[in-house]
C-alpha cells in the first residue's frame, strides 16, 4: 500500500511556487485541528456549548463555539505573516491587521468560521468555510474594504472543514479538488479524496421545504419536479436537508444533488452570504464540475457591494441546476 500523503508534504509539492499560499494552508490546517477537537469534547465544557448571549451584525444569535471558531481562526491568520486582513460572518465589519509583517502579506481570508449554527448544541455536521483572496491594495499598507468586496473569479483557494463523522478538509487552488481526512491519532489531515468530481446528475434535493410557500410560485413547480415520476430519473429524488450547508454540499460533491436556498419571504436576497459562504463553495463547485447560481446568474460573477450580503443559492450537480434554472425564467 503506497504511503498516506501528508496535507503539508502534498502543499510543498503542490503549491512550490507559491510559499504564502503555503503559510495561508498551514493557518486553516491548523486551527481547524484544534477546532476539531474543541467540537469533539463540545458536550464535556460547559464554556463551549450553548448561546453567547449576544446577536452578531445579522441579528443571529452567537453561539459560543461560533466565537471560539471566529478566534481560534483569525488568531491563525493574523499570526501566519501573509494574510493582512480578514473578513468574517461573526464580524461586522472588516479586521485589518496592524503589525508590519501582516501589512507587508499579500492575502486576505473571508471565512464562516462555524457554518450551522442551529446544529451546535445538537451533535449534528457543522462546518467551517473559507475564500482567499490577493489584495488589490498596495503590499506594506492596511487591507482595506476593496480587497474584501472582489468578485468569486479572483479567489486563489477556496475551501471548507466538515466536522462529521469524521473531519474533512477540501479545498482548491483552482486545478481540482483534493479532500483530506483527520487523523484523530496523529493529529494529521491526510489525503483521501483526491481530484473529487461531482456527479453530473444526482438523486438528492436538499431546500429548507418549510419555505416552500414563502418562495417564488415557479419553484415550487421544480419541487414538485423533484418529487414525481416525470423526472430524468421517473421516480421521486430523495429530500436531504441537514441545515448545515457544508455537509449537504459535501453529500452532494459525493453523491450528486441539488441544493437550493432561494430568496423566501423572511430574507428577500436569499439568507446565504456571499463572499464567505456562496462564494468558496461555488468554486469548489465548478472545479469539480458542478455549478453554482442565483438561480438566474453565475454566483462566482456576481459583484460584491456589502461584506454581508446575500443572494440567492442554486448549488450543486450542473444538469439539475440548470433544470431548476429552467423552471425560474
Ligand atoms: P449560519 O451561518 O447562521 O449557520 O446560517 C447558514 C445556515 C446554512 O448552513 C444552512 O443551510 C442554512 O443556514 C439553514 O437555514 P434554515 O434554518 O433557514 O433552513
Ligand atoms: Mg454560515
Amino acid at each position: 500500500m503506497p504511503e498516506a500523503i501528508s496535507i503539508a508534504d502534498f502543499t510543498l509539492v503542490n503549491h512550490a511556487s507559491d510559499e504564502g499560499l503555503i503559510h495561508v494552508i498551514n493557518a486553516i490546517v491548523s486551527a481547524a485541528t484544534g477546532l476539531s477537537k474543541d467540537i469533539r469534547n463540545a458536550g464535556l465544557e460547559d464554556h463551549i456549548l450553548g448561546a453567547q448571549g449576544l446577536d452578531n451584525v445579522q441579528g443571529e444569535a452567537q453561539q459560543k463555539l461560533d466565537l471560539v471558531a471566529d478566534n481560534a481562526f483569525i488568531a491563525a491568520f493574523q499570526n501566519c505573516g501573509v494574510v493582512c486582513g480578514i473578513a468574517s460572518e461573526e464580524n461586522d465589519d472588516f479586521v485589518a491587521f496592524a503589525s508590519q509583517e501582516s501589512q507587508n502579506g499579500k492575502y486576505i481570508v473571508l471565512f464562516d468560521p462555524l457554518d450551522g449554527s442551529s446544529n451546535i448544541d445538537v451533535n449534528v455536521s457543522i462546518g467551517t468555510i473559507f475564500a482567499v483572496y490577493r489584495r488589490i491594495s498596495p503590499t506594506g499598507t492596511m487591507a482595506v474594504l476593496e480587497d474584501m468586496l472582489q468578485p468569486g473569479t479572483q479567489q486563489v483557494a477556496a475551501g471548507y472543514v466538515l466536522y462529521g463523522s469524521s473531519t474533512m478538509l477540501v479545498y482548491s487552488t483552482g486545478n481540482g479538488v483534493n479532500g483530506f481526512t483527520l487523523d484523530t491519532v496523529l493529529n494529521k489531515f491526510f489525503l483521501s479524496h483526491p481530484m473529487m468530481k461531482m456527479p453530473e446528475m444526482g438523486r438528492y434535493y436538499a431546500m429548507n421545504e418549510g419555505n416552500i410557500n414563502e418562495c417564488e410560485p415557479a419553484l415550487k413547480d421544480y419541487i414538485a419536479y423533484c418529487q414525481s415520476h416525470q423526472n430524468d430519473f421517473n421516480s421521486p429524488y430523495s429530500g436531504r436537508y441537514i441545515g448545515s450547508l457544508v455537509a449537504d454540499f459535501h453529500r452532494n460533491l459525493i453523491k450528486g444533488g441539488i441544493y437550493i436556498y432561494p430568496a423566501v419571504f423572511a430574507h428577500p436576497m436569499g439568507r446565504l452570504r456571499l463572499l464567505y459562504e456562496c462564494n468558496p463553495l461555488a468554486f469548489i463547485a465548478e472545479q469539480a464540475g458542478g455549478l453554482a447560481t442565483t438561480g438566474r446568474e453565475r454566483i462566482l460573477s456576481v459583484q460584491p457591494q456589502q461584506l454581508h450580503q446575500r443572494v440567492p443559492y442554486f448549488i450543486g450537480s450542473k444538469s439539475m441546476v440548470q433544470k431548476a434554472m429552467s423552471f425560474l425564467k
